[in-house]
């Protein structure tokens, strides 16, 4: 500095730990610049300071919207240390240098996302110009200026300046950090402004904030690098869905049980009755709904036992010790001894005694409480050298008619059969097929190129119970004779629930009346890739 101390520059809104960055650079013989607040807040810390005004010769201007930004300030941060013209510009302007900028920024992504919202003028104000200014000088000229946006590295920037000793490694390091902190602020601003044109929301605007939740051992399988990124985007008070999930018990969730567990997520939250869904490779391969959440449970492992073995097991409702119980000491149905065994359970909520029950099943077991994902969010997916966006898939049974097209009409029994079929659908991966009877899937067939292939499958999978049971199909039946919909009239089925529109729905109609067959048009289809 001009007096030759050593200079540290602390402008912060979040003033967390603030006590012990001052106290800790004042006995290290710093001599501390501040902005109004966080001036006063060292003050009644006990620490001294400079004001910035002391050194800019200028009052807190516009309402504080220029407080810091001036050549005694951004001089101090900018100059290279090894360029003698630089060093004399400064002496001979009496402008001293900083060593350290700690600066956080106007708290705008929580303020735009509180409750209620914030009025337009108000999101404005908070918008930080001074502190990214600071922030992005002092990063560029990280060789000689420390930067710090974190509370969590005060404990590492004491440590580094009392060792004394040059590490260019652990600068750049907070040079990264703060140009990331900048980026995703500015990205959360410019989001908002983008929300705020009231204009169409396609084609959404891509910045996405996120914010990395954590490493992963490894990615879907062994040998791929992997990690998990929360979307900032969502408000946090209403943020759902797995990536917000409480952990409460066993191993560390995987990329795979990441997807698992969000697909069954998804699909047991469709349900408004008591319902247990187990998923597979992100496919349900049983489905129950009862009064009985026991019951429900037992008839979704039922459903494919060999596949439920090391499932994802899913509940729309609280998980109580008596659940817990079932879950812990449920027999595979395949041979009536083996307990099964689960990868990860999934619910609203726990009580605390259904909570140690399932601890006690086993070491590994995660057990996650979810909240229910946000609707009309966006979803991604990443192809070669580029990235496709659409809405998520919300529609809900209320959005769908079910009109019957053929000569039969489906009894009322047969018509929430097919509702329900026609739930389960929408979560299993094209081409799918779901046979469901009485609340309960008993059998589906997923992913196949071939439509008629996963209703053999599904088929097999539901056996004897297919009579009269209800089918459900993701997308319509390009052909009907001696394909997929005389093949399902043949072994029994009451009633087809697809959306129609091929150019030969006439023959899927003929056929089905030629059986007897009740034939469900919903108008909407349910591919999922
Ligand atoms: O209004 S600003 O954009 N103009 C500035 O010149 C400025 N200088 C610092 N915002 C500015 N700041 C911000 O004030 C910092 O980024 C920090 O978040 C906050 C600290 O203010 P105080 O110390 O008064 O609480």
């Amino acid at each position: 500095s001009a007096s030759g101390n050593k200079q540290a520059l602390i402008s912060l809104s979040d003033k967390k730990d603030l006590t012990l960055l001052g106290n800790g650079l004042q006995d290290l013989g710093y001599t501390i610049v501040s902005t109004g607040g966080t001036a006063s807040a060292l003050e009644n810390a006990g620490v001294s300071v400079t004001k910035v005004e002391q050194l800019t010769c200028f009052p807190e201007m516009l309402d504080g919207r220029v407080k810091t930004l001036h050549p005694n300030i951004h001089g101090g941060i900018l100059a290279r240390r090894d360029q003698k013209h630089h060093m004399e510009a400064l002496n001979k302007h009496d402008i001293g240098t900083f060593d350290v900028v700690v600066v956080n920024l106007y708290p705008f992504y929580d303020k735009v996302t509180s409750t209620g919202g914030i009025a337009f003028d108000d999101g404005i104000e908070n918008i930080d110009i001074g502190g990214p200014a600071m922030i992005r000088a002092a990063a560029k000229n990280h060789k000689d200026v420390l930067v710090v946006v974190d509370s969590l590295d005060y404990p590492a920037l004491l440590e580094f300046l009392k060792g004394g000793q040059d590490d260019q490694q652990f600068r750049r390091k907070l040079a990264w950090k703060a140009f990331e902190h900048v980026a995703s602020y500015d990205s959360a601003v410019s989001e908002w402004l983008w929300k705020q044109t009231g204009g169409d929301k396609f084609p959404p605007k891509l910045t996405v904030p996120l914010s990395l939740k954590s490493s992963l051992r490894y990615g879907e399988n062994p040998h791929q690098k992997a990690a998990f990124y929360v979307d900032k985007s969502l408000s946090e008070v209403n943020a759902g869905g797995i990536a917000t999930a409480v952990q409460h018990h066993g191993k560390e969730m995987s990329y795979n049980n990441y997807l698992d567990a969000d697909a069954a997520w998804n699909c047991v939250s469709e349900f408004r009755n008591p319902t247990c869904v187990i998923v597979k490779h992100t496919n349900p391969c049983g489905v129950a709904s009862r009064d009985d959440i026991l019951e429900a449970y037992r008839l979704a492992v039922k459903a494919d036992p060999v596949s439920a073995f090391g499932g994802i097991v899913a509940f729309n409702i609280e998980v109580d010790e008596v659940l817990a119980k079932e879950i812990r000491e449920f027999r595979s149905p395949t041979d009536g001894e083996t307990r099964m065994f689960y990868e990860i359970v999934v619910a609203p909520k726990y009580t605390e005694k259904g909570l140690e029950i399932l601890r006690g099943k086993s070491k590994t077991l995660r057990i996650l409480e979810a909240k229910k994902n946000e609707k009309g969010k966006l979803s991604l997916r990443q192809v070669g050298g580029g990235w496709l966006a659409q809405d998520s898939d919300d529609l809900t049974p209320e959005d769908i008619q079910f009109n019957v097209v053929s000569e039969k009409k489906p009894q009322d029994s047969e018509l929430r059969d097919a509702e329900f079929a026609w739930l389960c659908v929408k979560h299993v991966k094209s081409n799918a097929i779901v046979i469901a009877k009485d609340n309960c899937m008993l059998g589906m067939g997923s992913g196949q190129p071939n439509r008629l292939e996963s209703l053999r499958i599904a088929l097999r999978k539901a056996g004897d119970e297919v009579k009269g049971a209800a089918l459900a199909s993701d997308a319509f039946f390009p052909f009907a004779w001696k394909d997929a919909v005389e093949e399902a009239c043949e072994s029994g089925i009451g009633v087809i629930a697809e959306p129609g529109g091929s150019i030969r729905d006439g023959d899927a109609v003929d056929c089905c009346n030629k059986y007897g067959v009740s034939l469900l048009f919903t108008n909407v289809r349910h591919f999922k890739h």
